[in-house]
């Protein structure tokens, strides 16, 4: 075996195209067809039974969690299942049938699966036994769990220092794990945590913490029922957070207006069915956006400011559009912006935003009269390289009308995995927190580090020039979702050991460090016995309500192992038993972990019996308006510069987006129902015009090229779609275009991927 030995592994798969059908876009979301679409998902994956008993325990008090997204539950469940079209594709994804164990991988080399695409690599099912792929061999083999932690036990030993490690963290794992995982990491002396939220939300972590001084949002879902406008901006929901559309029919219901402010006209913010009600099978359905606002890809800020200057001169007159109670109370920094919303010109912002001047209009003239606004928000903001300026824009018109900390209005950034604000909670952070520093010093019994570590950026370059050598995944597909593709896997194939724990083959198995371990684990849905006892976890919603979820199913198989149980297990052989934290009862006794995240984590508190039924809300200082901890002891209005692109003539901006059968890089289908593509994947949507002005034609193909700092990088074989989308901006979907991110672009002081703004060329073939 030579150590020089290279895998012929691929990172894009096989290209070839398959025979794509476009449809007219849906008007309509969800409905009976939603219903239907998700029980045949169901029924094709883990049969009819299964599929039932499951679909009606999902998102129930005494049930599990769905493991799709983090949209919360209703305090009153609906008494039919309280679920969504992708929650049950999620969970048929999760709890399918088809398995793979120690014969696939004899008889498929990681060489030739990587030839697949995600989509097919995800269709085999769910990883049933311990493997590891051995330095020089090109298939995985099985391998005992005690091997495995010895394994892992040997590399974490001889790294040089503790920051030769590397922990990454995907948003489904429970509180529980993430928990143990952190402090692992942290007992082995890193703070090298990289998490997927920093590819996500980190931009309104960051926007939100400089401002109103929580980095999580400020209101409950049933702040939604009876506010009296919601603006939904960068965020499909139809799509994305389907069970949100139930909330915003209660608001239409209740004489709210919506505004969705988006390049693309998403489905489910035009008409929603509501497949809980009758009427939502055979009624005509609820308008759900009563204006659609198509700015220009990344022109939020132009077109906010544009807003708030016309406010601010509506104002002038009347003084009532503005509260200038709550301000004069709350606010710091009211006088500057509005003197540099004097230096903007209302001309030239409009122009940038691409915003018709009669719907902005509209919009003025509604936001003048209420006051009690939500802003819902998600990737469309936050992954740009203004992202966390994007918020804090939207953040501005709020704190200007005081719509903050009341009932019925605030901030609504909408999560995307489904704990993974509750695995930041419980201590996933690269950062250092000092607080949570002394808890774990005076509880934990040992000394954590005080060097902050490595975000997803940061751990890529580490990877990349060797600096980091061990690299595990609780749960994701790193390959597939950092930036950069080609560059994310010379990185991850520098190191010596990649371990992932993982429930579905995926990329990130197949292209790795030069030994891997695959560690099967249980999925949300299944089952967790230990000694005959069943045990639960707790997962943190989009809003910081804390609750049990409890699976099922019967788990895919005896070899598998829970979270909590493969990283205890593992910190209790590197330990061999001699460390302040009694590892091996942690991972057995989850009772146990949640006491130690009371005592640990600020704002946790008698976990075990309040996170029981509806659960418990962690604190949050905005609904309580308390700015103590900001500058002046108040919310921060702030200045965010307007972006400026300048685009070359033949260039466009690029936005990275999901299809509706997909969760980030799992592969449901080939379908985008909403959009009406059918069959396919590889594809650009361009405006008619766009396309006439440099000849192309519905279905030509395309080469797809960004250029950063001299290094050209394509995605090679896209199809042409016409689409109603601004002139100047295409979409494409993530993760076959991630090898277009740069890895040295991102969000300032955020980091995350500017996956929602790239300039492209295209290139016909
Ligand atoms: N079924 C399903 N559910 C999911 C996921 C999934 O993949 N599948 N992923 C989960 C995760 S991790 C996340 S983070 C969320 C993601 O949820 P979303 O953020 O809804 O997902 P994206 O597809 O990235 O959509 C971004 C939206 O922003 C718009 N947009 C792009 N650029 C801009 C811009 O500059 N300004 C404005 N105003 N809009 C813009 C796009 O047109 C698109 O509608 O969903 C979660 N839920
Ligand atoms: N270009 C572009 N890139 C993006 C984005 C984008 O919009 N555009 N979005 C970004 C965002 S918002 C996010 S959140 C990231 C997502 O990044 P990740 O969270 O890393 O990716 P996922 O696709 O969600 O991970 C899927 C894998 O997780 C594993 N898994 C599923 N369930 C479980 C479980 O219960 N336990 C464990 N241990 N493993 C499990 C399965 O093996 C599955 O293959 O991608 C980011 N990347
Ligand atoms: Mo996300």
């Amino acid at each position: 075996m030579s150590s020089n030995f290279k895998r012929n592994v691929s990172i894009r798969g096989n290209q070839e195209f398959l025979d794509i059908k476009v449809k007219e876009p849906l008007q309509v979301a969800a409905g009976a067809l939603g219903v239907k679409e998700a029980l045949r998902h169901g029924f094709k994956e883990m049969g009819v039974v299964r599929s039932m008993k499951a679909l009606l325990e999902m998102n129930q008090p005494e049930g599990f969690s769905c493991p799709s997204c983090a949209w919360p539950d209703p305090e009153k469940p609906s008494k039919m299942a309280e679920y969504c079209e992708n929650g049950a594709k999620a969970l048929a994804d999760e709890a399918t049938t088809s398995h793979i164990g120690a014969d696939f991988f004899k008889k498929h080399s990681v060489e030739d699966l990587s030839m697949l695409t995600e989509y097919e690599l995800n269709k085999f099912g769910r990883i049933v036994e311990p493997l590891v792929l051995r330095e020089g061999s090109i298939h995985y083999e099985p391998i005992t769990w005690e091997e495995a932690n010895l394994l892992m036990a040997e590399e974490f030993r001889k790294l040089e220092s503790p920051d030769e490690a590397i922990f990454y963290t995907s948003g489904r794992s429970s509180n529980e794990a993430a928990f143990l995982y952190g402090m692992f990491a942290r007992a082995l002396g890193t703070n090298n945590m990289p998490d997927c939220s920093n590819m996500c939300h980190e931009s309104s972590g960051v926007a939100l913490g400089e401002t109103l001084g929580i980095g999580k949002g400020s209101i409950k879902l049933e702040d939604l029922y009876e506010a009296e406008v919601v603006i939904v901006a960068g965020q499909n929901p139809g799509t994305n957070h389907p069970r949100m559309l139930s909330a915003l029919e209660k608001c239409k219901q209740n004489g709210g207006k919506v505004i969705s402010i988006n390049p693309l006209k998403e489905s489910g913010l035009v008409n929603f069915k509501n497949p809980q009600h009758l009427s939502g099978w055979v009624g005509s359905g609820q308008d759900i956006a009563d204006i659609h606002l198509p700015v220009r890809i990344n022109q939020d800020i132009a077109l906010i400011k544009l807003i708030l200057i016309r406010l601010a001169a509506l104002d002038a007159h009347s003084e009532d559009v503005f509260d200038h109670q709550f301000i004069a109370s709350y606010v710091d920094g009211y006088e500057t912006l509005i003197q540099d919303l004097k230096s903007h010109d209302e001309k030239a912002l409009l122009a940038q935003c691409g915003v018709s001047k009669e719907k902005i209009d509209v919009v003025v003239a509604l936001l003048a009269k209420k006051s009690k606004i939500v802003v819902c928000w998600a990737m469309g903001l936050t992954q740009h390289k203004n992202g966390v300026e994007n918020i804090r824009e939207y953040i501005n018109l709020l704190l200007l009308k005081g719509a903050i900390g009341k009932p019925n209005a605030g901030t609504c950034p909408v999560r995307g995995h489904s704990n993974v604000q509750g695995d930041r909670s419980v201590g996933i952070m690269h950062f250092v927190n000092e607080e949570l520093n002394q808890r774990i010093e005076k509880y934990l019994g040992f000394v954590p580090p005080a060097k902050e570590g490595y975000d997803v950026v940061e751990a890529m370059k580490a990877m990349y020039e060797h600096k980091a050598k061990v690299f595990m995944c609780l749960g994701g597909n790193f390959l597939m979702a950092a930036s950069d593709t080609e560059y994310t896997a010379k990185a991850i194939q520098n190191c010596s050991l990649t371990i992932q724990i993982s429930t579905k083959l995926n990329r990130t198995h197949l292209v790795t460090g030069k030994k891997a371990l695959l560690l099967p684990t249980f999925g949300r849905s299944e089952k967790d016995l230990k000694k005959g006892k069943l045990r639960h976890i707790t997962v943190e919603n989009s809003m910081g309500q804390v609750r049990q979820s409890r699976g099922l199913l019967q788990p895919a198989s005896e070899y598998i192992k829970s979270e909590p149980d493969i990283i205890a297990e593992m910190a209790h052989v590197f330990f061999e038993g001699k460390h302040s934290m009694d590892w091996k009862s942690l991972g057995e006794n989850y009772e146990l972990i949640r006491e130690k995240i009371d005592l640990v984590v600020k704002g946790f508190n008698d976990t075990e019996k309040r996170s029981k039924g509806a659960g418990y809300y962690l604190p949050n200082n905005v609904r309580e308006l308390d700015f103590s901890k900001l500058p002046n002891g108040k919310a921060q209005i702030t200045i965010n510069k307007v972006p400026q692109h300048r685009l070359k003539s033949d260039e466009y901006m690029l936005m990275t987006i999901r299809s509706h059968d997909q969760f980030n890089t799992t592969i449901y289908g080939l379908d985008d129902r909403y959009r009406g593509i059918y069959n396919g994947r590889r594809i650009v949507f361009m405006h008619p015009e766009d396309m006439k002005a440099v000849q192309l034609s519905k279905f030509d193909v395309v080469n797809i090229t960004s250029s950063y700092d001299d290094i050209v990088r394509t995605a090679f074989q896209f199809k042409i779609i016409p689409y109603d989308i601004p002139r100047g901006d295409i979409a494409a979907y993530f993760p076959e275009t991630n090898v277009l991110v740069p890895h040295n672009h991102f969000a300032d002081r955020s980091k995350t991927p500017i996956s929602k703004s790239i300039k492209v060329t295209l290139t016909k073939v």
